[in-house]
């Protein structure tokens, strides 16, 4: 697709040019550059009007952004803009209505229906990825984007379609000489992601062009308060294999040289380039802010000083390119042009209400659905939870190329020569879960990460966007939480925060859980219910191997993202062991298992409380004569409250059981559910048992009074049963 400003390439080149732009294109940018202000102003006038609901603009960092535009491929390179990136998406394609029907909240709105802020792009057919408005989060993603096209350029025929999974709903495009572009401004390079980015496009010299848009200011914190030394080109210029460009982002054709000399190291495969453009912000942070209260009035009339578009239009006139007249023409005509989509975007229709709960899955290929209910033919001898995860991400790697598998420690051994002249074993994971995998299908399908977290999911993330199936792991539950912001704020959300334009099925897999003598406080944690309280993300959580297995696979082949929770004790227990299923067997979501019938009371749970209650189930029923009816969740969201209802009726008295804390807990749902549908089910109150609300103590005998026990289950069955 060609972007609105002609390739270098295209030009005439007798003609008399600037940088290799030649007047043409000088007049391109010129239009875009006022039509994008204009539209600013557009919007600053409806916010004040009503009709909008927020404004934040662009203006001050056009010239740096159609800089870039000028060096890039629309539809054929990778965006991951932030919000000051009008400018640019308007020269990728984006059209001024499409713009303005975002900021009215229309359901026509093509980056998000309505759902999101005005300049958070997004558009599938120009390669611009949902934008969202935390600072900093692109960063990781558009590294993840960056990796998912080498790994199919280096891998063509794994880009095929294949019905029957989340493949048929991916069309997958990639070009062997692209691009992936990511923004910020300069204080977002205060975040951590913005260097846990740079870590890995450095090391895998990655195709990633940063641009940086210092104008000085993130709201009102000034940059030398913000940055060591007042410039982040400084502190990164010692990354390895990096292009670094610092201009003056106001000064076209500056910028335009830059980007010309960082795109051609890039698309020549030398690696990552980083610009840094000194740009200028004269509308305030937002319309919600106001600079005059921590910028004084000669800071700012400096800055006015250097206003890329009043630079531009003096440049062109000095070079004869533009008079007077054309220049009025010009803005009659972008007015216009502004004018109209107004109008347009005006008149558009809202969403629907009742549309706010679409698209938080998949529609198309749902995992609770009987097409992810595979029969097991089982093979060999009993196997832990431990091997059956092996061996179903083994056959999972072999069945489908878009598999790649990475977290910190997950390869058998990032030094290959150790392993191909049999130096070493290889590790495989600090519990070896991923043992043996590398060996198997190579460094670039299961590697190692760095020891960071976000690193993991953000990356995660971008390549799932891009139609990879990464199955990442989480070395331990209470390491989780550097992850969060990409956990909580991205994964879940691509899908309905684009409308369904785009979507991220990974699969983060995560050991977790207690009971271990000595695991402690940082080795024991759960916390499911954090996760099973975002929308928009499965969690799911097994108690036995041939349930591992079967929703492993599951959360491999579906097309929503799964938080798949693995208990570290129960990898290798006795309990639940089962002989392999084999290569097709799919447990669907959403779907309890009834371990024993029981008619006196219910207890609903899931994990490792699974064994420990059977355990006083049977003891109840052998000493006590008290039946009870066991039921495993297997996975959180969804849940299976159709098995619940159905015990519950019969049974008219419901213990919930879990590792987790009781206080906000995953089964203050539950029972808050149960009481209010299944209330005239009930001859007894809903309980809980859950652990105490601290954390897990390392001395033995503090962690078995922390978590429940099979003693406690037993007692408050009994308990229950007599009321
Ligand atoms: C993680 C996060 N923290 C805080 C905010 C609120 N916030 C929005 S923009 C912004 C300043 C960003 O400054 P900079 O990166 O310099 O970009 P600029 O807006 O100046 O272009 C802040 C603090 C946010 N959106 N996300």
């Amino acid at each position: 697709m060609a972007s609105k400003v002609m390739q270098n390439e295209l030009a005439v080149t007798a003609e008399k040019s600037y940088e290799g732009l030649v007047p043409q294109q000088l007049l391109d940018i010129y239009r875009l550059m006022y039509l994008s202000r204009r539209l600013d102003d557009r919007e600053v006038l409806l916010k004040r009007q009503q009709k909008i609901y927020f404004q934040i603009s662009c203006a001050g960092h056009e010239a740096l952004l159609l800089a870039a535009a000028a060096n890039l491929r629309a539809g054929y390179d990778w965006f991951f803009p932030y919000y000051r990136d009008r400018a640019l998406c308007l020269a990728l394609g984006v059209t001024p209505e499409d713009m303005l029907l975002q900021s009215v909240g229309a359901a026509a709105d093509p980056a998000s229906g309505g759902r999101q802020m005005p300049s958070h792009w997004g558009s599938r057919p120009h390669n611009i990825f949902t934008t969202s408005s935390p600072t900093g989060t692109q960063f990781l993603q558009a590294v993840g984007c960056a990796e998912a096209a080498r790994y199919f350029n280096h891998n063509p025929a794994a880009d095929a379609k294949v019905s029957g999974d989340y493949r048929e709903f991916k069309d997958v495009q990639h070009h062997p000489d692209e691009i992936t572009f990511v923004s910020s401004g300069e204080g977002t390079t205060s975040q951590g992601e913005f260097w846990e980015s740079l870590n890995t496009a450095s090391i895998r010299k990655l195709p990633l062009l940063y641009v940086i848009e210092d104008n000085g200011y993130a709201i009102s914190v000034p940059v030398r308060f913000q940055t060591p030394g007042g410039n982040v080109s400084r502190l990164v210029a010692n990354f390895p294999n990096f292009h670094f460009e610092e201009c003056d982002g106001t000064d076209l054709l500056e910028s335009y040289a830059a980007m010309r000399r960082a795109v051609e190291y890039i698309r020549s495969g030398n690696g990552p380039a980083l610009v840094h453009g000194h740009v200028i912000r004269p509308y305030s942070h937002s319309l919600s802010d106001d600079e005059k209260l921590y910028r004084p009035e000669s800071e700012r009339k400096q800055d006015a000083e250097r206003d890329p578009l009043a630079r531009l239009n003096r440049f062109l006139i000095a070079e004869g390119i533009l008079d007077a007249a054309a220049v009025q023409t010009l803005h009659r005509e972008v007015d216009a042009e502004v004018q109209a989509a107004a109008d347009a975007a005006l008149d558009a229709a809202y969403p629907e209400t009742s549309s706010y709960a679409l698209h938080v899955y998949s529609e198309h290929l749902k995992p609770t659905a009987k097409s992810f209910d595979s029969p097991a033919l089982f093979e060999g001898v009993d196997r832990t939870m431990a091997d059956q995860i092996n061996k179903c991400l083994r056959d999972e790697l072999q069945r489908d190329e878009r598999v790649v598998i990475f977290g910190e420690d997950v390869a058998d051994c990032s030094e290959i020569v150790y392993l191909e002249d049999k130096k070493v074993k290889g590790k495989g994971g600090v519990f070896k879960l991923t043992s043996g995998l590398q060996r198997t299908f190579g460094p670039e399908r299961v590697f190692n990460s760095p020891l960071a977290e976000a690193n993991i999911v953000g990356r995660a993330v971008g390549m799932a966007v891009r139609g990879l199936k990464p199955v990442v792991e989480i070395q331990f539950f209470d390491y989780i939480w550097p992850a969060m912001h990409q956990l909580r704020n991205e994964l879940p959300l691509i899908r309905w925060r684009s409308n369904d334009t785009f979507s991220c099925p990974a699969v983060v897999r995560v050991a977790i859980g207690g009971y271990l003598t000595g695991g402690s406080i940082y080795h024991s944690q759960c916390g499911e219910s954090i996760f099973t309280h975002t929308p928009g993300m499965h969690v799911v959580f097994p108690s036995n191997a041939l349930d591992a297995a079967g929703l492993l696979r599951t959360a491999i082949r579906c097309d929503d993202p799964v938080l798949f929770l693995e208990h570290k004790r129960l990898y290798r227990e006795p309990f639940g062991r089962a002989p392999y299923p084999g290569p097709e067997y799919m447990i669907p979501f959403g779907k309890a298992r009834i371990w024993k019938e029981g008619s006196d009371v219910t207890v609903v749970t899931y994990g490792a409380t699974v064994p420990r209650t059977l355990q006083a189930a049977q003891r109840l029923e052998r000493e006590r004569g008290i039946s009870v009816e066991v039921l495993d969740l297997r996975t959180l969201n969804p849940y299976d409250f159709e098995a619940i209802a159905t015990s519950v009726s019969k049974t008219s008295r419901v213990l919930i059981v879990h590792e987790d804390m009781l206080s906000w807990g995953y089964g203050a749902e539950i029972a808050a559910r149960i009481a209010s549908e299944l209330f005239d089910k009930l001859d007894a109150p809903v309980e809980r048992l859950a652990a105490k609300d601290t954390f897990v103590a390392y001395q033995p005998l503090l962690e078995n009074v922390i978590l429940p026990q099979a003693d406690d289950i037993f007692a408050a069955i009994q308990k229950l049963s007599e009321y």
